[in-house]
């Protein structure tokens, strides 16, 4: 599949530049364009598509994204669901490196422990396209480009929406955490990035902190389970996704407290159901990380096998929404 590829390229290569030489040597004829003669010529890649899972509104939108993109790009998608296990994603890489396919996307649900399987890839030749979450390696020839969110940033984000909200807060601010996934970028780094601007607020307190696993389910098990031990002590929550703020959110009213007022809420990812439940009051802020990236993912994959120079890391540009925003945004919002 890559010789025909590069034997295609080699031919539209050698074209443009004997098109152009014409172009050159016929005064007042006509210019050569981008895509003289090459139109319809683009080369049918099969990307094999190993995702996390279907735990939250975020991951179906963006598996959506994706899928829709490498359809539209007319390339041929295989595609695999880990359900959230490491063991699952390892077994559709090495399946897709059976299968010789020409490019491999990957979403590691955790950050370590992706070495070898990855090392099988390169030796098989086949390029290996980080999407949303990075990986801990130390050897960073193993894929050619991170395509995602910055999740430190997120969590900073999060963090000074809360310093400025408590800025004439008396006393003690109680804060309990429902982390994601244990082992995840974005649940290491949203960590990372909230407690990095609480330190300069010693009365800004994390009293608990748990994994709800990105899911509304265990986001409101969680929530019950800290409503228990700390009940009315209990100021904020901040949660790394929105799926477990929605679950807690429900856990707080069945205890019989007003979420968005006797416990304020911080979510991540500005999925609709967030805007939901603040176009409420339920809900007081969320901090966006666009899932959308199919489009820029396709032509990332495009470029690397044109043999283009493409960045080692590609940011997604992204904003943070609150309650008073929420309905008039409602209606546009895409995820
Ligand atoms: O925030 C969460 C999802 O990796 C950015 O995973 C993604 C996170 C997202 O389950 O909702």
């Amino acid at each position: 599949m890559k010789k025909v590829l590069r034997a295609k390229m080699l031919l539209l290569v050698v074209t443009s530049v004997l098109l152009l030489l014409s172009a050159c040597g016929s005064s007042g004829g006509q210019t050569a364009t981008s895509d003289g003669g090459s139109a319809g010529d683009k080369e049918k890649l099969v990307i094999g598509f190993s995702q996390v899972g279907a735990e939250s509104e975020w991951r179906t939108a963006n598996t959506k994204s994706m899928q829709d993109a490498i359809k539209e790009a007319g390339h041929e998608l295989k595609f695999s669901d880990a359900q959230q296990k490491q063991e699952n994603q390892i077994k559709a890489i090495r399946s897709f490196i059976a299968q010789k396919v020409d490019a491999i996307v990957f979403s590691p649900v955790v950050e370590t422990g992706f070495e070898t399987v990855l090392k099988e890839a390169k030796d098989a030749g086949i390029p290996v396209f980080l999407a949303d979450r990075a990986v801990d390696i130390e050897d960073d020839s193993l894929w050619v480009t991170f395509l995602g969110s910055d999740f430190v940033e997120e969590g900073r984000k999060a963090a000074n929406w809360l310093v400025e909200e408590t800025k004439d807060a008396e006393g003690d601010v109680n804060i309990v955490e429902l982390q994601g996934t244990v082992g995840s970028a974005p649940a290491i780094d949203r960590k990372e990035g909230f407690e990095e601007v609480i330190a300069d607020h010693p009365n800004l307190k994390i009293i608990k902190s748990q994994t709800g696993d990105f899911t509304r389910a265990k986001g409101k098990e969680v929530m019950e389970a800290f409503l228990k031990s700390d009940g009315e002590n209990i100021d904020v929550l901040y949660a790394h996704n929105d799926d477990m703020a929605i679950g807690a959110i429900q856990a707080i009213e069945e205890y019989g407290l007003k979420p968005g007022e006797d416990i304020k809420i911080i979510g991540v990812d500005a999925v609709k159901g967030a805007f939901e439940a603040m176009a409420a009051g339920k809900m007081n802020v969320t901090v966006e990380c666009n899932p959308l990236f199919g489009p820029q993912m396709v032509d990332l994959i495009e470029a690397h096998l044109a043999g283009e120079e493409i960045e080692k890391r590609v940011a997604v540009e992204e904003s943070m929404y609150t309650m008073d925003q929420a309905e008039e945004l409602l209606p546009t919002r895409e995820y």
